[in-house]
């Protein structure tokens, strides 16, 4: 059976996961120190742990949403949730939702799944609630019933760090959603899981793909995963010998919920109007594209058509006979669309609140991103599966990476300075490729190097951008490593009952 058809497996020891060493000495004190929390804090032991990884993006930058193929790998650092059921009988029927890290304060909720989330007043544990409501929306669509909601303790542990790129927050999401179907004694096929994760992490206001969730919980040691959607679906793609990944922050925050107006959502739904331009350039009616295109993706099979009549498979020779480079006011999209964007977008609030704070809309140059990239993640996974030496299959990895970083920089707009800054040096210090990774906007790059001058180059690294930061007092010295490391491929979700 395909491993993404499998369930979460369930583990009584740490080994499978955290293998052997310093890493699991590791586990083994994150696990006590996160059970020992627990009884201090909710005076009852656990009933069970659930952990999910967050993830390095190789190739594949703001695409997921578009419904195209995406190239990422889990990395070590995780979300471990402890939980607790209530009895039946036991009131009040609350979710106390706590954190061993103390900057964290406890968050209450009712336990009550149709409850709807504060999106004005952000809260850590609303990730959590994303889970609960997912996990019973799925229920309910398969029609269990699991019967009256009860109170849920919950302990939190995260090394994935915030903000920057690693996707802590779908880490977060998934751990909360496996250890809440854990407590039920429920279980489904990891493809599954990652879509019913996916789906409830859009709780929190993100119009999010489902690559961080799908690679999250089907994440398989020693390989990244080529990531397909609609449905979901994961192979195993083996990295070349002799090339290592190495991340590194440009320790800009990048926060992507309280930004999504502006930045994330306001890519999606620039991504959404291209494509319902596109399609009635392409000869759909207005109405129709209105109601049928909702990405890129949909109208591809047009543009080919155009490209094939100039014999070319290329969409973007669609996007530049079609769509101008220069921006697009809301009135020059409605003089296409025949009908007022509010209208077009007016199902979905957080869309809606992206229309408020535009000024005008990238449209050429968003679409003209989606497709290169799309082809490029390809061409990463033929690359890596082709019969090229190592060094100029590395070369020729680390070229793919660069020309992402450039699109996303240019054509999205989803960097920084600090990212820029970031990816300049490590192509310098000898990185083959090297690319901002996740949403942008700062938080991580990633940077292909070989092997054998990995430690030499995060020292590079450490001179040229970190030591500045250290003078300055943004971070301390002896946390450098939470900044910057070599990542290998690491293993997906899983339940641990002891
Ligand atoms: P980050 O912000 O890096 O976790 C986000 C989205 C992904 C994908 C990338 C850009 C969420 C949970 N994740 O990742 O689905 O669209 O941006 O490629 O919003």
């Amino acid at each position: 059976m395909a491993h993404d058809e499998l369930p979460i497996p369930i583990f009584s020891s740490f080994e499978p996961v955290y293998g052997e060493g310093s890493q699991l000495d590791e586990a083994q004190i994150r696990f006590d120190r996160l059970k020992s929390k627990f009884v201090e804090v909710f005076g009852h032991q656990p009933d069970l742990f659930a952990r999910s990884p967050g993830r390095v993006n190789l190739i594949g930058e703001h695409i997921d949403y578009e419904g195209y193929s995406v190239l990422p790998m889990a990395i070590r650092q995780d979300t471990i949730v402890a939980i607790r059921k209530h009895d039946a009988g036991e009131s009040p029927k609350h979710l106390r939702i706590a954190n061993v890290n103390e900057k964290y304060t406890m968050c209450t909720y009712e336990a009550d799944p149709s409850q709807e989330i504060d999106l004005k007043n952000h809260k850590w544990g609303h990730y959590f609630i994303c889970g609960y409501k997912g996990f019973y929306e799925f229920l309910k669509s398969k029609g269990f019933d699991i019967g009256e909601p009860v109170g849920l303790d919950v302990m939190i542990d995260g090394t994935v760090p915030t903000g920057s790129g690693l996707s802590s927050s779908a880490a977060f999401v998934c751990s909360s959603t496996i250890a809440i179907m854990a407590v039920f004694e429920k279980n489904f096929p990891k493809k599954e899981i990652a879509q019913v994760a996916c789906d409830c992490e859009q709780h929190i206001g993100t119009q999010s793909g489902g690559m961080d969730q799908a690679i999250s919980v089907m994440a398989k040691s020693g390989f990244a995963e080529l990531i397909d959607f609609n449905p979901i679906r994961a192979t195993d793609v083996k990295l070349p010998p002799g090339g290592s990944f190495v991340i590194a922050h440009s320790l800009a925050e990048s926060q992507k919920a309280v930004t999504a107006a502006t930045n994330y959502n306001n890519r999606v739904v620039e991504c959404r109007l291209s494509a319902i331009v596109l399609g009635i350039k392409l000869g759909m009616k207005p109405k129709d594209a209105i109601s049928k295109v909702k990405t890129l993706s949909d109208v591809e099979g047009l543009c080919v058509s155009f490209a094939n009549s100039r014999d070319s498979s290329d969409p973007v020779l669609a996007v530049k006979e079609f769509l101008n480079e220069e921006p697009y006011k809301a009135e020059d999209i409605e003089k296409i669309t025949e009908e007022s964007l509010t209208s077009i977008l007016g199902n979905s609030p957080t869309s809606l609140a992206v229309l408020r704070a535009a000024k005008h809309f990238k449209l050429f140059q968003r679409a003209s991103h989606v497709y290169s990239e799309a082809k490029r993640v390809h061409a990463f996974k033929d690359t890596v599966q082709s019969k090229l030496s190592d060094e100029d299959m590395l070369k020729k990895l680390g070229d793919l990476m660069n020309d992402s970083h450039y699109s996303c920089s240019v054509l999205y707009e989803c960097s920084c300075p600090e990212l820029e800054e970031l990816v300049k040096i490590c192509r310098d210090k000898g990185a083959l490729g090297a690319r901002l990774t996740g949403a942008g906007w700062g938080g991580c790059a990633v940077a292909l190097v070989k092997e054998s001058i990995v430690p030499q180059f995060i020292l590079n690294l450490k001179e040229s951008f970190y030591h500045s930061r250290i003078d300055k007092g943004v971070i301390d010295n002896n946390d450098l490593g939470l900044y910057v490391f070599a990542s290998k491929p690491s293993s997906g979700a899983a339940i641990f009952k002891f």
